[in-house]
């Protein structure tokens, strides 16, 4: 692990990571709500915003929209990253290297770990690969930890995410991001096993702006260090609107309801 603090990763040792890798990861389905979200430029527009400490894409979108926002935005290049067409056990192809992350300006990098599947060794092994990469150019690691595979039932299970906070510990991420466990005392000790891992809470799918704002509000509370969120940003017609009270609830430590009369 290296102190991230005062990387771009972070902004007062706190992380809000803008996902946008879902045309890889689900496919058009996501953009169907709000047809301007499949404009990348949209996205990259959306990250501009002051609270926004990492826009997480792919390869492909970084190396053709980056280039326009890299005055004004921070790219986390996603390395990996598999389609949902794959049918087979969770897993996730390696698409881009550190060294290639590096050359699009990437201020740090993202990598999946599905623990428990099947697949888990080889994913393991190439992650392996990238983080003593991401180390000689002094990029901060953030690891999309999410268990699951055909062992798995519960993927959101408290047991399961204090044990998904742990893994990225072990394995030298500087950040966990992993699903909210559902209450405040499962996500202390998905904090408390990941130690000096910043834990990160993982957006989901859409829902109302309380609902959304509650559980990071209580991830805050739990020690939690932000947000990587997708979906409840950019699948909404005025993406900064919940921007602004997700800054408000991260950063100011504002309540749920200051942060929603933030945005109005
Ligand atoms: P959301 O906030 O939209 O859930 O985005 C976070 C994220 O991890 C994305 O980076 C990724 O594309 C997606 O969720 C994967 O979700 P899942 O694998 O659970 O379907």
């Amino acid at each position: 692990m290296i102190p991230i603090d005062d990387t771009p990763l972070c902004r007062d040792g706190k992380v809000l990571i803008l996902a946008y890798d879902h045309g890889l990861e689900h496919g058009p389905v996501d953009f169907e709500d709000v047809p301007e979200s499949a404009n990348p430029e949209r996205i990259f527009e959306a990250a501009t915003h002051p609270a926004v400490t990492s826009v997480a894409v792919q390869k492909g979108l970084a190396e053709t929209y980056y280039p326009s926002y890299e005055d004004d935005a921070t790219l986390l290049a996603k390395l990996n990253g598999t389609s949902n067409l794959w049918m087979g056990e969770p897993d996730s192809a390696v698409n881009c290297s550190v060294e290639y992350a590096a050359e699009l300006g990437a201020s740090s990098v993202g990598f999946t770990i599905y623990g428990g599947s099947n697949n888990e060794i080889e994913m393991a092994e190439e992650f392996r690969e990238a983080h003593e990469a991401a180390r000689e150019h002094d990029l901060p690691v953030v690891m999309w930890s999410y268990p699951r595979g055909q062992g798995l039932k519960n993927d959101t299970k408290p047991s399961t995410i204090s044990y998904a906070a742990r893994l990225a510990l072990e394995l030298g991420a500087d950040v966990a991001k992993v699903k909210h466990p559902g209450s405040r005392a499962a996500m202390e000790d998905a904090v408390r096993m990941a130690g000096n891992t910043k834990v990160v809470m993982s957006g989901g799918s859409k829902r109302s702006d309380r609902s959304f704002l509650e559980s990071v509000k209580q991830t805050i509370d739990a020690g939690g260090k932000g947000l990587a969120v997708g979906r409840n940003v950019w699948q909404r017609e005025n993406p900064e609107r919940l921007l602004d009270a997700i800054e408000a609830v991260i950063f100011e430590e504002a309540t749920v309801e200051e942060a929603l009369a933030a945005a109005e």
